[in-house]
């Protein structure tokens, strides 16, 4: 992507953040891509061609939240643009939750409690300009802008984005994310890996 391109703007973006610390979380990320890719493409039809992805390196993050004594995470994000900063409407955002959902199932996702450990979490943080709230998805993500183990990851690729919600960039939110009192842990960047390009 041109990432970093003026272009890519959260408006004319959608986004995902992917995680997780159970089993082996770098394998799961790492296997999930292409069948991720996939999706996206089918998902976005006629206008696959045009699809733009920016993948985020891995981070090892503090798990926040959930019950106490959980492994740390994987966490990425996948930025998701259109060649030459297309502005028409993306496609149905509760259709790709669908896809995304359908993705942890195949990667044994079990939803046992609230912010428990997960093999494989896919979340929809933004899709354009879609606004929504819905007890399935709401848009966009609620805590998006609250989390250094999403905003980490979108800070190393686009660390001037203005995220939905507010005024600030990625980078900017992230220093403030991580001067806050009792403030998670700054996200740590992993080796790359076979498999996880930075970008595609
Ligand atoms: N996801 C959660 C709750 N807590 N902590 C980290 N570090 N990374 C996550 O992806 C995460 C979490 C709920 O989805
Ligand atoms: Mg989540
Ligand atoms: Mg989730």
């Amino acid at each position: 992507m041109l990432l970093g391109d003026p272009l890519i703007t959260a408006p004319t973006s959608a986004c995902i953040a992917l995680g997780g610390n159970l089993g082996d979380p770098l394998a799961t990320l790492t296997a999930v891509r292409p069948l991720l890719i996939r999706e996206l493409h089918s998902w976005a039809a006629g206008d696959a061609a045009q699809l733009v992805l920016g993948w985020s390196p891995l981070f090892s993050t503090a798990p926040v939240g959930g019950p106490p004594g959980q492994p740390p995470f994987v966490n990425g994000v996948l930025l998701v643009g259109r060649a030459a900063g297309g502005r028409e409407p993306w496609p149905d955002a509760q259709a790709l939750l669908g896809r995304l959902q359908d993705l942890e199932a195949r990667f044994g996702r079990q939803r046992l409690e609230p912010w428990g450990p997960r093999s494989l979490d896919l979340d929809l943080l933004w899709c354009g300009e879609a606004r929504c709230s819905s007890p399935q998805l709401e848009l966009p993500h609620p805590r998006l802008r609250q989390r250094a183990f999403v905003i980490g990851p979108l800070a190393a690729i686009a660390a001037q984005l203005v995220l939905p919600g507010g005024h600030q960039t990625a980078a900017a939110l992230l220093a403030e994310l991580l001067s806050r009192p009792g403030a998670e842990p700054p996200p740590r960047p992993l080796p790359p890996r076979q498999g996880w390009p930075e970008t595609v």
